[in-house]
Order: C-alpha cells, then structure tokens, then sequence
C-alpha cells in the first residue's frame, strides 16, 4: 500500500501595498478551500504572503516598514487560516515577515511556519540565504533589501515529522544553494515546500528575462532529484503595483520531473497526487547518501565561505 496524498501549491498573484491582510487573506482561504475540494490534505502559499515583496522598497526606520510584519503565532491576521485548517483537516506552508521579541530584543526574519492538517503548528523556518544588499544601491527602478530588514535564519535547516512523514522547509533564494537540500535530506526529509517573491528582472545585472524561469526551475529540478523529494514550490507572481514577478509555481517529483506547473501569474491552485514512497527507490541506488557519499572530501564546503584559488 503506496502512501499517497494530493498536495496543493497556492501561486499567488500580486499582492499591492494597497491591499489589507483581510483582502489577502481572503484569497488564501478561498484557495484553501479550491484545494481541498480537490482532494489536497496540504497546501504550500508562498514567501511573504501576507503583504507585497515589501524588500523592493526603501526603508529607514521600523516605524517605516514594521507594518508588514506580523507578531504572534498564528498573528491575528493567520488565524481564519488556522481556523480553516483545523475545519477541513488541511495542513499548511506560510511565509510572513516575523517581528519577535526574542534573546532580550526585538528580532526579524523572513519566516515560514508549517501547520498540520488537525491545524497544530509543526514548526517554523527563518530564511538563510538573504539575497541582495543591505544598503540600497540607487539609482535602480528597484532595490532588494532583505539584507536590511531581515536577520539570518538562527534555527538551520530543520525537518519537521508530521502525519504523512518528514517535510523540510526553505524559502525562494534558499533553492538556488544545494546545501539547503542536502542539509534536509540528510535528516531524512521526503517533502520540500518552499515559497518564492521572484522578480523578472535581475538588478545586479542585464539577464534576459527567461532565464529566471529557467534557472527557477532548474533549481528544483535538480534538488528533487539529487535528494529523491517531493518539491512544492508556490511562488507570488504578476505585476505588485508595477514590479513584474514570476509565476512558475510547481510540483516537482524526486525523479526530477515536473508533474503539476501553473499555467496563469494569478491566484491558482495546483495539485497532484503524490507518491511519498516513490523517492525510495533513488535513496536506495544512486542517492544511497551511506553508501556513496564522501564526506572525508567536503570539507571544503563547510571551512570555507567565498572562494580561495590555491598557489
Ligand atoms: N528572490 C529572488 C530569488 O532568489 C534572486 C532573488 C533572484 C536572487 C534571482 C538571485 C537571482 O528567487 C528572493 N526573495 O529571494
């Protein structure tokens, strides 16, 4: 008996610095609700679902940008989710910007939170992999400031057992760095959910737009199959108030294949049925990580940060 279960991936649309976490929120029930009618006994909504990719603008003070960060968990703004989840027996992936009072100081992140099905909180994840700078660079239609209003994660990549096995969590820039999935599967994760605000354009330097679907792609492709999981991947894509992101959002299978892909940069749900048994195969021949892997030869990637050209 296979053990198989239809999740559901949330691609949001643009979420305005107009709209209230009300509005939003709404849109997260409503798509709570589509997936379960779908059978779906889990849902992934993407990064910072809450509010727009507030990052892309200039701040100064917390006064300035603390409106886009929720406090509690589940904050006041969560709770009809968490209220909808426990009703309809649908466990969840959020991503918010968290403001906590934590180590005798005010603290934030850039989080997600993993609910289970009966609506109990499984456990939480605070992004790593902070793309962009802390100081604005100017000049640009655009900035990416995560580096300015959020810290590093300081809980690593932890793995959380829930009712339908090991899930791992991570969030957008995080799948473009093998060890974020390497550091899960180890721990024995079968079920990547992320979510991603990806801009279409890269303003480090000129890329033609479609590379940042494919390098998006390419990203969980290779992390399905090189850790032999499921990914689901919900992104927020549309144009927030003018900044065009991508859509993309997927269900990728541990063989590498995408099996489930959005087709629209709206609010869509996408679902599959899942077979959380078919990675075992992989993990027992190529991906045996006891049988094949060499640590005694790594080293370098855990004592060495940037690059270091030998003499
Ligand atoms: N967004 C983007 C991401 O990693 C980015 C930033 C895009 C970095 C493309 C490098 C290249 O998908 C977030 N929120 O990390």
């Amino acid at each position: 008996m296979t053990r198989s279960e239809v999740f559901a991936v949330a691609q949001m649309g643009p979420v305005n610095l107009a709209d209230t976490r009300e509005q939003v929120v709404a849109r997260l029930i409503d798509m709570m609700r589509d997936a379960h009618s779908r059978g779906a006994t889990w849902i992934t909504y993407p990064e910072l679902a809450l509010t727009t990719f507030f990052p892309r603008y200039i701040y100064d003070t917390p006064e300035e940008y603390d409106a886009f960060f929720e406090e509690g968990l589940p904050s006041p703004a969560m709770v009809p989710l968490f209220d909808l989840a426990r009703e309809l027996g649908v466990g969840f992936y959020l991503g918010y910007a968290e403001k906590v009072h934590q180590d005798g100081r005010t603290r934030r992140f850039n989080t997600s939170v993993l609910v289970g099905p009966n609506g109990d909180l499984l456990g939480k994840y605070r992004k790593i992999h902070l793309p962009g700078t802390k100081e604005p660079i100017g000049d640009l239609e655009f900035e990416h400031l995560e580096k300015r209003y959020f810290e590093v994660g300081d809980m690593g990549f932890p793995t959380f057992k829930t009712p339908s096995g090991r899930f791992g969590m991570c969030i957008c820039n995080d799948r473009r760095w093998p060890e974020t999935f390497r550091v899960m599967a180890l721990q024995g994760a079968e079920v990547f959910m992320l979510g991603y605000n990806t801009p279409t354009r890269n303003i480090h330097h000129h890329e033609p737009a479609y590379l940042r679907e494919f390098h998006h792609r390419l990203s969980l492709e290779s992390a399905a199959y090189q850790n032999a999981a499921w990914v689901m991947a919900a992104g927020k894509g549309g144009s927030e108030d003018g900044f065009a992101m991508i859509g993309g959002s997927m269900i990728v299978a541990p063989t590498g294949e995408v099996v489930a892909r959005a087709a629209s940069e709206d609010d869509e749900v996408i679902t599959h049925r899942c077979d959380l048994d078919m990675g075992a195969y992989i993990r027992r021949s190529v991906f045996d990580f006891a049988r094949h892997r060499r640590i005694e030869h790594y080293g370098l990637i855990t004592e060495q940060t940037g690059i270091k050209v030998p003499e």
